[in-house]
């Protein structure tokens, strides 16, 4: 079968051309010329209000991108993900993180064997050692109830936790403390247990392949901390340390025993884990009914993308969106601001989301691609950012596309602050978009030779999301939403969305280092001469 070419299909070079006809028409004119714009330009669902009036769109442009989205097949693509089709081809798996949300009752056969029936079981095993821990009934080794949770992990295995934690840190067991290692670094290990007591203390090692070299020397220093608590007795382990892991040998290697042990699947990829054993910290420290209503989240955004025609899908559009800009406008990144303290950890999350499944240079076909792929996500929350770097996204040479996100309720409602909050955004995507010209600026009685610089071209994107309060729900949808678009994305640049060969070059490449660093004896290095120097300097530095 041929492949079509991305740059050859008739909506690409469409949309070429009419890029062309209108990238420098200004929102400002767009606004004008449709008073209704602000109000037509919005798609409402599940609770979710986005506003996209303020993109560098037209309704023709909109008429193309959904074509493209036909041309690319993008139908027949999420059939084959919700089906459990092997679409993350370079590694032969399913990608099936949809089926950790789908309810009981539903059925996806992946290799024969019906997965929603497992998925349930591990659910339920997660939620009785949560009920467990949160209510007393689990005690560590010397009868004590277990006070704080430390999840050991990294990369998919760490992120999806601790963003979920923060986020939904108003449900959480206020008596109990939550934390999260993931670095190498020892200070990480070190910060983390700062004046805990070891006889208080659960652990819990979340690794896939149980062999990562970080979370494995965290693993290992976390049991000899535990261990000198209990005069090295070896079975406090049991009432210390649980495993969440499809690598069940290697969790018994170390010591955990796999009754302790909570399953997921390589149908699961580390940066869609969230909802899957990983999840255990986050059950913990929520209680399994929030947990459950994040999943509810998670699965109503999934029938959402499944079900909804494009024009009215929220993932897709969003998607769309962030095509045009990076392959047209040749957008380098999109800002995500969510204008909510309890999300200062989604950009990160959302980093690894977006730039590890779409960071890619060659098609499914292994074919180099001609365009470009996943732009660079970043981001703070507001109104942080606005006191820093927002200046190079209103006066900056780039175009930065911004996703705004708000909440009509706060959780915490104190005086004026939400109001504030709420009008600081309004204000950004306002003055991002409309700018302020040298003839507003001299109106303001600013001298001649400043004006310049006090002049805001406008015309510059943003989406405004809106959803009525931060739930375990709302925030199910809200990753889920994000999901949907980078797979939509992956669908059109026909990339491997799912595979991370980057990050599997880091892992081996460091192993080889290691006993160079450690050896006693001077080693034979045979590295560049640069490495080599490096690690010379290094091990002259220890002494
Ligand atoms: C995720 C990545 C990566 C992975 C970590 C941890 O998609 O593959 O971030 O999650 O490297 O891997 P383990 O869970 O196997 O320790």
């Amino acid at each position: 079968m041929t492949q079509h070419k991305l740059t050859d299909r008739p909506a690409w070079k469409a949309l070429q051309a009419h890029h062309r006809k209108i990238r420098r028409t200004h929102l400002k004119r767009m606004f004008s010329q449709d008073k209704q714009r602000g109000e037509r330009l919005v798609l409402e669902a599940l609770g979710i209000h986005l506003d996209y009036s303020k993109n560098r769109i037209t309704d023709e442009t909109l008429g193309l991108l959904f074509q493209l989205a036909e041309e690319c097949g993008l139908r027949s693509h999420i059939d084959a993900m919700f089906r459990g089709d092997k679409i993350n081809r370079t590694e032969n798996r399913a990608v099936l993180h949809t089926a950790l949300r789908a309810p009981k009752g539903k059925s996806i056969v992946v290799d024969g064997h019906d997965v929603v029936p497992q998925v349930h079981a591990v659910l339920d095993k997660m939620a009785d050692l949560a009920h467990r821990v949160r209510g007393g009934a689990w005690t560590g080794h010397t009868g004590k109830r277990i006070r704080n949770v430390i999840n050991v992990g990294i990369g998919g295995s760490d992120l999806g936790p601790v963003m979920a934690y923060e986020a939904l840190r108003h449900y959480s067991q206020r008596d109990m403390t939550f934390r999260f290692v993931s670095n190498v670094d020892g200070t990480d290990f070190a910060e983390a247990v700062q004046a805990l007591d070891p006889a208080e203390t659960l652990f819990v090692i979340s690794s896939k392949t149980f062999t990562t070299l970080e979370t494995m020397t965290n693993a290992h220093t976390a049991r000899d901390w535990s261990l000198k608590g209990f005069g090295g007795d070896p079975a406090s382990v049991a009432k210390h340390f649980v495993a969440v892991s499809t690598n069940a040998k290697e969790v018994a290697a170390f010591g955990i025993d796999t009754a302790n042990m909570f399953e997921f699947w390589d149908w699961v990829g580390g940066r869609y884990s969230m909802d899957s054993a990983i999840g255990l910290s986050t059950m913990i420290a929520i209680g399994p009914e929030n947990f459950h209503l994040m999943l509810a989240g998670f699965h109503a955004m999934d029938e959402h993308f499944r079900t909804a025609p494009f024009e009215r899908n929220l993932p897709v559009l969003l998607a769309l969106l962030t095509v045009w800009y990076t392959d047209f406008f040749d957008a380098q990144t999109v800002a995500v601001l969510p204008y909510d303290q309890y999300l200062k950890r989604l950009p990160a999350y959302l980093q690894q989301l977006t730039m590890e499944s779409n960071g890619k240079h060659v098609t499914l076909e292994g074919a180099h691609v001609d365009y470009n792929t996943s732009p660079i996500y970043w981001g703070e929350p507001g109104t942080n950012g606005q006191h820093s770097f927002y200046q190079l996204i209103h006066q900056g040479t780039r175009l930065i596309p911004c996703d705004f996100i708000a909440f009509g309720q706060t959780l915490n409602p104190l005086g004026r602050h939400h109001d504030i909050l709420l009008a600081n955004v309004f204000a950004q995507s306002e003055a991002l978009a409309f700018g302020k010209t040298p003839k507003q600026v001299e109106a303001e009685g600013t001298p001649e030779w400043l004006v310049p610089h006090r002049v805001f071209e406008g015309n510059r994107p943003s989406n405004t999301i809106m959803i009525k309060r931060l739930t375990p729900e709302t925030l199910g949808m809200l990753i889920a939403l994000y999901e949907h678009s980078v797979f939509t994305q992956g669908a059109i640049w026909n990339i491997d969305s799912f595979d991370q060969w980057g990050v599997e070059l880091g892992k081996a490449l460091a192993q080889k280092i290691v006993p160079e660093i450690e050896s006693t004896k001077e080693p034979k290095l045979k590295h560049d001469s640069s490495t080599n120097n490096l690690i010379r300097l290094a091990r002259h530095l220890k002494q």
